[in-house]
């Protein structure tokens, strides 16, 4: 049964603490209380704490378990971020990290979250998984004010990668999404993932990279503007937001995040699997000098695997997957292929490979070298 817990956003209290606990705009909270009871009590249980983004907490490729009831903590973190040079965002974060961090179970583990709210929050926050089922993905379920938790179960059904993401109720859901409160957990076959034949295939290191837009008001100098709290920041924010056009698109929250001495690493002959997630808009990564080998481009490893990909898309809302095998040393750079985008709104990794370079697959056969323009170079053109 659907009870509706209606609450209105009052436009004067926006600016204040006060919207706190009337943000949410008529959300539908489900009540479940006369559903039978489950009984897991066999299932063996695993904790992980989870870590942040590009990075993701130990799991096994391949199940040795049967299905399992695995634990995870996370704490909302409201708070002001750096996102670039001079732009400063009141973010709002899983576990402190843009994107959250990565969760990894298998088909058919239980999925097992509490999460916190603290006291020093301003705001309702709640969880949309995309990979649960019902209650608009454990969200009516879950809304919290400051200074309460709440745990939250579903069944991990679909393998794949998914967007979980905050969606407090109406005009809230895009706002809190590209503040910062998005993630993805990958949910893994149990014999592990498959190629194209469906050959075992297995992964040596995993990179989760999180895009996000952010749209940061300026004043009239042309200078992004900084509040004193995300509620203060929301009104002209969500003017920009409502134009549709970021002003930064970052991988994991922050131009550089993944660049320079924050580069991804990896080693020649190494399969790298990179996960990528982007809750609100559309992206198109591409890694410069490489391919997707194998990619799960709308992420969900049911599906057959596209092969030899240049560049792959991730519809918003979507978490994307390409196993690569780097084959040559060099630092790579991991795109959105909007170019714009990559390079003058952020969007933008690096990953250093080390290892020999192999002149069969790329030489330089000549170096740069000045040639004679009265003689040469006329049998270019037809
Ligand atoms: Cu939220």
């Amino acid at each position: 049964m659907i009870t509706r817990r209606a609450a209105l956003m009052a436009g004067a209290a926006l600016a204040t603490t006060q919207f706190v606990a009337s943000s949410a705009v008529a959300e539908e909270v489900m009540d479940t209380s006369a559903a039978k009871p489950v009984d897991l009590s066999a299932l063996p249980v695993r904790s992980h704490r989870l870590v942040a983004p590009p990075f993701v907490h130990e799991h096994e490729q391949v199940a040795t378990t049967g299905p399992t009831l695995v634990k995870f903590e996370m704490k909302i973190i409201e708070k002001e971020v750096q996102v670039a040079d001079g732009a400063y965002l009141q973010a709002m974060t899983f576990n402190g990290s843009m994107p959250g961090p990565l969760m990894v179970v298998h088909e058919g583990d239980y999925v097992e979250l509490t999460m916190f709210n603290p006291p020093e929050n301003l705001m309702q926050h709640n969880i949309d998984f995309h990979a649960a089922t019902g209650a608009l993905g454990g969200g009516s379920l879950t809304l919290v004010n400051p200074g309460e938790k709440v745990v939250l179960r579903f069944k991990a059904t679909r393998p794949g990668t998914f967007v979980y993401h905050c969606a407090p109720g109406g005009p809230m859901i895009p706002w809190h999404v590209v503040s910062g409160m998005s993630g993805a957990i990958m949910v893994l076959p149990r014999d592990g993932l498959k190629d194209h034949m469906g050959k075992p295939v297995s992964y040596d290191r995993v990179y989760y990279i999180g895009e996000n837009d952010f749209y940061i008001p300026k004043d009239e100098d042309g200078n992004y503007k900084r509040y004193e709290d995300a509620g203060d920041s929301y009104p002209e924010t969500l003017e920009v937001m409502n134009r549709l056009i970021p002003t930064h698109v970052t991988f994991n929250g922050k131009v550089g995040a993944l660049t320079g001495e924050n580069a991804l690493t990896a080693e020649q002959g190494e399969n790298v699997l990179f996960v990528h997630s982007q809750a609100n808009r559309d992206s198109r990564p591409h890694l410069i000098g490489g391919h997707g080998d194998l990619v799960w481009e709308a992420g969900k490893f049911n599906n057959i695997p596209d092969r030899d990909l240049e560049t792959w898309f991730i519809r918003g809302g979507s978490a994307g997957a390409a196993l690569y095998r780097f084959l040559q040393p060099g630092v790579y750079a991991y795109v959105n292929h909007n170019l714009i985008e990559a390079v003058n709104l952020g969007a933008t990794a690096h990953v250093v490979v080390g290892g020999d370079w192999n002149n069969d697959l790329m030489e330089q056969v000549m170096a740069p070298t000045e040639y004679n323009a009265a003689y040469e170079g006329k049998t270019a053109l037809p």
